[in-house]
C-alpha cells in the first residue's frame, strides 16, 4: 500500500466527529448551535482546545500579529515552503456545529493520519484557524486571512470596533493572553506553496445530486456596504408629522428601493440586509438616527458594479428630510481556484472512490484571498437540507471523514512536489 492510501486509511471518522462534539461544547447554545464569536471567551477556548491536541500530537504551534493559529508538522525538509490547510474557529451568533471548524478539524486530522501512518512530507504541512472569517462581530470577514495575504492592513483591523464598541486590539490581546501561542515573526504573512480549505457547501447541491464530495471552482464575489441616515430624535407624542426627520421611515424607504432594485430575473444576485441599528431605541422617541448593512454577492463583478451603481443612485436620490450615505466596508473579487489543485482534489476523489462534481462556492471563505498567494483549492461536503449560519446546521461523519481522506491526499501530493 502507498503512502497516499495509508494515509487516507488512517483518517479516523470517529476520532474527527468526537473532536467535533468536543468543539460544539464551547460557545454551545441550547439550540445545538454554537456562538462562538471572534476573539471571545469562546473562541480563546477553542484555541487553547486545539493547541492542546497539538501539543499532545508533539505538533508546534505558533500564532502572528493579527492572532491566526497554526498547528504545523515538520517535513523532511523543514526550510521548504509549508503546505496550509485550514478554516477557522469563529461563528455567526446563531451558527452552526461545522461552518468553519470542520476545515480547522479536517486540517488537524489529516496532520493526525499522517502522523499515524508514518508518512513524511518532504516540506512541512500546517493547519490553521484563520481570526474572524465571519466578520459578525468585527467587520470585515475573512480578515485574518485577509491580513496575513496583504488585502487589509494590520493596522486597520486593530483599530476597528464591534457593535458594543468594543475595539479588536483590545480583543485580540485578551484572547491570546488566554490562550498563548509562540508568536511567529512580526509583520502577518510568509510564504506558502499550496492550500487547501475543506468546508460544508453551505448549500443544497451536494446533498440535492446525492454527491458526497465538491470541488470547488471558484467562490462568487462579495461586497458590503454600511447605510447611514441622519434626521432629528423628536418627541413621539407632540412632533407632527411634517416636522419630524424619522430616521426609520427614511431607512425603510431606501432600504425597500434597494430591495427592488436589486432583485434581478434570474435569482443570481445574492442581496441580504442583516442588520439594522436604530438610535437611540426607545419606544417614545422618533428615531435619529439609522443605519443597517448590506450583503452583496455574485459570480460576475460587472453585475456588482451595476448593482453598486444603483444602491449610490437611491442614496443620492436623497432621503429627505433625512440625509442618507452608505460606504463600502469590503470589497471581494470573485476567486478562481487554481486548475492543478482543482484537478488534485479531483482525481482523489475519484481515486478514492467518492461521487463528486465540480462545483462554485456561493459562501465567502479564507481561501479567496490564500488564493491570491499560492495554488488553492477547497473540498465541499454536504451539509443537511443546505442550511448554514443557523443552529440546526448538520452533516454526518461519513461525509466528514470522506472531504478529510481526499484533503489528505491532495496535501499530501503538494506536500512532496
Ligand atoms: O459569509 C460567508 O459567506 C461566510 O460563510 N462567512
Ligand atoms: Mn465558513
Ligand atoms: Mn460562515
Ligand atoms: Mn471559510
Amino acid at each position: 500500500m502507498n503512502d497516499i492510501d495509508r494515509a487516507a486509511r488512517a483518517v479516523r471518522e470517529d476520532r474527527l466527529w468526537q473532536r467535533h462534539l468536543d468543539m460544539a461544547k464551547l460557545g454551545g447554545t441550547a439550540k445545538g448551535g454554537v456562538n462562538r464569536q471572534a476573539l471571545s471567551p469562546e473562541d480563546a477556548a477553542a484555541r487553547n482546545q486545539l493547541m492542546g491536541w497539538a501539543k499532545a500530537r508533539g505538533f508546534s504551534v505558533f500564532t502572528d500579529a493579527i492572532g491566526n493559529l497554526f498547528v504545523r508538522r515538520a517535513g523532511s525538509d523543514d526550510e521548504a515552503r509549508p503546505i496550509l490547510s485550514g478554516s477557522h474557529m469563529d461563528s455567526q451568533p446563531t451558527g452552526g456545529r461545522f461552518d468553519g471548524m470542520y476545515g480547522v478539524l479536517a486540517a488537524f486530522e489529516a496532520l493526525e493520519a499522517l502522523e499515524d501512518a508514518g508518512v513524511r512530507t518532504r516540506r512541512p504541512i500546517e493547519a490553521v484557524a484563520w481570526t474572524n472569517e465571519e466578520g459578525s462581530r468585527f467587520q470585515p470577514g475573512a480578515m485574518g486571512s485577509a491580513v496575513f495575504a496583504g488585502h487589509y492592513l494590520l493596522a486597520s483591523a486593530l483599530t476597528v470596533t464591534d457593535w458594543k464598541g468594543v475595539v479588536l486590539r483590545e480583543a485580540l490581546a485578551e484572547t491570546l493572553a488566554a490562550a498563548p501561542a509562540t508568536r511567529r515573526g512580526d509583520a502577518p504573512g510568509f510564504a506558502l506553496d499550496g492550500y487547501v480549505e475543506a468546508h460544508i457547501e453551505q448549500g443544497p447541491r451536494l446533498e440535492n445530486a446525492g454527491t458526497t464530495i465538491g470541488v470547488v471552482t471558484s467562490i462568487q464575489g462579495s461586497r458590503r456596504f454600511m447605510v447611514e441616515i441622519l434626521g432629528e430624535e423628536a418627541h413621539a407624542g407632540t412632533t407632527p408629522r411634517a416636522a419630524r426627520k424619522d430616521a426609520f421611515v427614511a431607512a425603510v424607504a431606501i432600504a425597500g428601493a434597494m430591495q427592488a432594485a436589486t432583485r434581478d430575473t434570474d435569482d443570481t444576485l445574492r442581496f441580504t440586509i442583516g442588520r439594522v441599528d436604530v438610535q437611540p431605541g426607545s419606544p417614545n422617541t422618533v428615531p435619529g438616527r439609522v443605519s443597517f448593512s448590506i450583503d452583496m454577492r455574485h459570480p460576475s463583478s460587472e453585475v456588482l458594479d451595476a448593482h453598486e451603481a444603483k444602491l449610490r443612485a437611491i442614496v443620492a436620490a436623497g432621503a429627505a428630510p433625512c440625509t442618507a450615505s452608505i460606504e463600502r466596508t469590503m470589497a471581494v473579487a470573485p476567486t478562481v481556484f487554481d486548475p492543478d489543485v482543482i484537478g488534485l482534489v479531483r482525481d482523489a476523489a475519484r481515486r478514492q472512490g467518492f461521487s463528486h462534481m465540480d462545483m462554485p462556492s456561493g459562501a465567502g471563505h479564507d481561501a479567496m484571498h490564500i488564493a491570491g498567494l499560492c495554488p488553492t483549492g477547497m473540498v465541499f461536503v454536504p451539509c443537511e437540507r443546505g442550511i448554514s449560519h443557523n443552529e440546526v446546521e448538520n452533516a454526518t461523519p461519513a461525509d466528514l471523514a470522506a472531504g478529510t481522506r481526499v484533503l489528505v491526499e491532495a496535501l499530501l501530493r503538494l506536500a512532496n512536489r
